[in-house]
């Protein structure tokens, strides 16, 4: 097998066909925990569309433990047994069944990839190549067969057998055994298969689809969080909804469930008709979920869902076309949130919600999918190689492939978008495709030639687009000259594979009364709107608008139309007018973030000389203005005060100084702080939200501004009132996110010089008293101490190494690693990028212990150096220094691809 040599590279070019096909298999597991035997019977055939003839078949396998093959019933005598797989000779010219018996360790699974147990329970994940885990097959997603699976374990132990699709039989067995069966009767590639086995409970509804029949909607979990559930079923109804609203789009099983599970790699996983989930993104009440963990939620709950037709239905041919169904997925789920969130209301109220949910996803794309490209892991959308796939479910794949898709919609509106969407399906329906086959049908559905377009798919890096305005007074006319480049980090991407891509760039104009201006196009009859989507296609290209009676501010990139940098030079009072005035909301936001970051990049520069620092009155003021607007959502004012983090700042630097960066960020969050203290002060009060919890946008925009109102208090020189409010928000609070803010905002006014740090280490032990049995909320008071300040006297690298000794404290647990070390490692720049080198000892220290145990994780964590080039002199040499000593040490093909690839940029 060509793809399971360790450090093989595998490539997009290299595709070919399988040389078999799967039809049907039938599974059927004995569960025991250290040693379950599975059957598994295929009907094969050879795949007509193969290149050559295949003598031999060739099975993936992994950590199995081979028992016996039969051909059409008979024992099979050439079978050579590698740790790879299995290789057949002899293989009959027609049909034929093939039966292997195998047995796999469940049990001693930490990888949580394959069958595995956690809590006593059993679980599966197969994504992306787990099922070779489990059983010999071709395990590859252009194999598309039909299960039936069968189970078979104690009933006592284990009294829920679940697996894909319909339940077509149960009952009992000798010696207090139990089994079910399961028949799933869409074709499917093995990454889709699940199982799950053991003791838990559901809620259950009962609805009717689009077309009027009957499916039955569960969530499973441990008995203790029956009560956590209702928001995941609400979350799933709405989705099913939507898709059948939106797209047209009806759940096509007789049943669908959702399981949770507190031991999982990542967020969850989209199994046909069997969704499996990390706990975090399923068990949600006021008590111990916050207004974000409410809306991740029902954000992961579509996510899944959607992929039944974005990734089930239709799926991948091969791996390097994740996207295909990622990328597509996610900007569904964006979408149904944004709906979600904009609710029924209509008008400026519904714009407001729709923005802000954009404001949170392009905030999320620059800060870790623009870092992503910058670095030694940049790839594009559809890669072209890799060593190991799960380190390709990334930033790029996901987000910046979700912004490709809102490309097409931007273009051709939502309604060509919807023609090429049902063309997509009614072509590909069944079958495993790839990202040009859904360019080609929103192409032919809008009549449109998209060739240029697949660069998006083909190119590296983040393009930049500089522009240039002019107006001519006399002729009223105001061009915009765009130019379309990468910059220095990304040149080479460019300089291989070249090309123009064509960007839809939506601009407007705007008046010096802050109104839009009438938009015409030169060699247009008459004017059309005040937002404009330019085509902007080639290297350098002018767009000029005539009949402009005034010299207008240009509003670039509007909602954010394009993953572009703009390069334009706003001067301050530009910025401040933009924030002031601008109709698009998305770039009202933008005028912001762009007026904090010069401001504080400057700051930078001068606490890195050591200079004194000092800020623009009328940046203070800008932002004063936007606290006092009410007319705008509590919701749009949280994101727009709050300050760029320090990692995308660091990122913006010619060389990154996290520490320099921190001093600045912290002196104008304290600056922001006194200068506005009263209106913060106003804020907190005007934005309570007394009476019972209701997870709604309208309340968690309250909260939201009110918990930052808040967190800038707490900063003040004289943190006492800060301090008295948190108390009492902390005490009164019926929900966890007015008590999570509570409790680190008092462990930010304890970094405040010379205060008593013991009122904040008073409150995280009662909160660890109050949820000791809450595994969420324990991840969560883990992941706050990591974050914290710190100070001189309080070393932030000190507390956690304390408490990776607690009890509490679990490696194994990836919510729990992730919560306490990637918090500190990702989520703690400052504290991290120590200046003797305490934070990398410790980064290494916990990739090579993770590398043992679960190789994905510890890639994941493995990547918090990979940007390790762009840093100053002293920090450069200890994080190489830190990366060697990993590189030396760890055995895994995922971690080894990560770090030889940093240091070898
Ligand atoms: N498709 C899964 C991710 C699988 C990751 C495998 N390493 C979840 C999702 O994107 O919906
Ligand atoms: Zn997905």
């Amino acid at each position: 097998m060509s793809n399971t040599t360790a450090a093989a590279v595998i490539r997009r070019q290299d595709y070919t066909p399988p040389a078999f096909l799967i039809d049907s298999v039938a599974l059927e597991f004995d569960l025991v925990p250290a040693r379950t035997v599975v059957k598994n019977t295929m009907k094969l055939r050879r795949n007509p569309d193969a290149q050559g003839d295949a003598s031999r078949l060739e099975l993936m396998g992994e950590q199995l433990e081979f028992v016996s093959a039969k051909i059409d019933g008979v024992a099979h005598e050439d079978v050579r047994i590698s740790e790879n797989g299995l290789s057949i000779g002899n293989i009959p010219a027609g049909d034929f069944e093939l039966s292997i018996e195998n047995i796999c360790n469940p049990a001693e699974n930490t990888t949580l990839s394959g069958l595995y147990v956690s809590s006593g329970n059993f679980f599966t994940q197969c994504e992306a190549e787990g099922f070779r885990r489990i059983t010999y097959f071709l395990d590859r997603p252009d194999v598309m067969s039909t299960y039936t699976v069968t189970l078979r374990a104690d009933k006592a132990a284990y009294p829920v057998l679940l697996s894909n699709g319909n339940l077509i039989g149960e009952g009992d067995l000798p010696d207090g055994r139990h089994f079910a069966q399961w028949e799933d009767p869409f074709k499917k590639p093995s990454y889709l298969f699940a199982l799950v086995a053991g003791k838990l409970v559901c809620i259950e509804e009962r609805i009717r689809s689009g077309s009027g029949k009957e499916k039955l909607l569960q969530v499973w979990v441990e008995p203790q969080d029956l009560d956590k559930t209702h928001h995941a079923m609400d979350s799933l109804i709405n989705s099913i909804r939507w898709d059948e609203k939106r797209f047209g789009l009806e759940l096509d099983l007789d049943r669908f469930m959702i399981v949770a599970v507190s031991d999982f790699n990542m967020g969850a996983m989209e199994n046909k008709g069997l969704n499996i989930f990390n706990t975090k993104y399923v068990l949600a009440n006021p008590e111990t979920a916050t207004d974000t963990d409410f809306s991740n939620i029902e954000a992961v709950v579509g996510h899944e869902y959607f992929h039944n037709w974005t990734g089930n239905r239709v799926t991948c041919r091969d791996w390097f076309q994740l996207s295909l169904k990622e990328g597509l997925t996610v900007f569904r789920d964006q979408e149904f949130s944004a709906d979600m969130s904009a609710g029924d209301v209509d008008g400026a109220a519904s714009a407001a919600a729709r923005a802000t949910k954009r404001i949170e996803d392009v905030r999320v794309l620059r800060q870790m999918q623009f870092a992503e490209d910058a670095g030694p892991m940049a790839h594009p959308v559809r890669p072209e190689s890799y060593v190991e796939i799960n380190n390709f479910y990334t930033m790029t794949v996901y987000e910046k492939g979700s912004e490709v898709v809102r490309m097409y919609q931007t273009l051709f509106g939502r309604d060509g978008f919807r023609r090429g969407m049902d063309l997509y399906f009614q072509r590909f329906d069944g079958q495993a495709v790839t990202c040009d086959d859904f360019r080609h049908a929103l192409a032919d559905a809008n009549q449109r030639d998209l060739a240029q377009f697949e660069r998006w798919y083909s190119q590296a890096g983040t393009p930049r687009v500089s522009v240039r305005a002019s107006y001519d007074a006399a002729k009223k006319r105001y061009t915009l000259s765009l130019a379309q480049g990468y910059g220095e980090a990304s040149e080479a991407a460019r300089d291989t594979q070249g090309g123009p891509l064509l960007i839809p760039f939506s601009v407007g104009l705007i008046g010096k009364n802050g109104a839009d201006l009438p938009l015409r196009l030169e060699g247009e009859q008459e004017p059309n709107g005040t937002t404009r989507v330019l085509e902007f296609t080639e290297r350098d290209q002018s767009f000029t608008f005539v009949d402009v009676n005034e010299a207008p501010l240009p509003s670039l990139l509007r909602n954010f139309s394009a993953p572009v940098i703009v390069e334009y030079d706003y001067t301050n009072d530009e910025l401040a007018f933009l924030l002031a005035h601008d109709s698009d909301p998305f770039n009202r936001w933008e005028a912001g973030q762009r007026l904090a970051t010069r401001e504080l990049l400057a700051l930078a520069e001068r606490a890195a000389k050591g200079e004194t620092l000092a800020i623009d009155d009328q940046v203070i003021a800008a932002f004063a203005r936007v606290l006092d607007d009410t007319t705008l959502t509590p919701a749009f004012r949280e994101l727009a005060l709050m300050l760029p983090s320090e990692s995308y700042l660091a990122e913006q630097m010619a060389v990154s100084d996290p520490a320099a960066v921190h001093a600045a960020r912290v002196f104008m969050s304290r600056r922001l702080a006194s200068q506005l203290r009263d209106k913060w002060l106003a804020t907190y009060e005007a934005n309570r939200t007394p009476g019972e919890y209701r997870p709604v946008s309208e309340d968690a925009g309250k909260r939201g501004l009110k918990n930052l109102a808040l967190a800038y208090l707490s900063q003040l020189d004289d943190p006492r009132e800060a301090v008295k409010l948190a108390q009492a928000q902390y005490d009164a609070a019926n929900n966890m996110t007015d008590r999570s803010a509570a409790l680190s905002a008092l462990l930010l006014a304890s970094a405040t010089k010379g205060a008593d740090a013991g009122v904040a280490d008073a409150a995280l032990a009662d909160f660890y008293r109050r949820f000791e049995n809450e595994a969420l909320v324990i991840d969560k008071w883990f992941a706050l101490q990591a974050t914290q300040r710190g100070g001189p006297d309080r070393k932030v690298i000190e507390i956690v190494r304390k408490l990776m000794q607690h009890q509490a404290f679990n490696i194994r647990n990836p919510n729990r690693a992730r919560s306490l070390i990637f918090s500190f490692c990702s989520g703690n720049p400052a504290q991290f990028h120590a200046a003797d080198g305490s934070g990398y000892a410790f980064w290494a220290e916990q990739v090579i212990a993770l590398d043992a145990l679960n190789p994905q994780v510890a890639a994941r964590l493995a990547r918090g150096l990979e940007l390790w080039r762009r840093f100053t002199p002293q920090l450069r040499e200890k994080m190489h220094a830190a990366l060697s000593e990993v590189a030396s040490k760890v055995k895994s093909r995922d971690v080894r691809e990560v770090v030889e690839k940093a240091l070898a940029a």
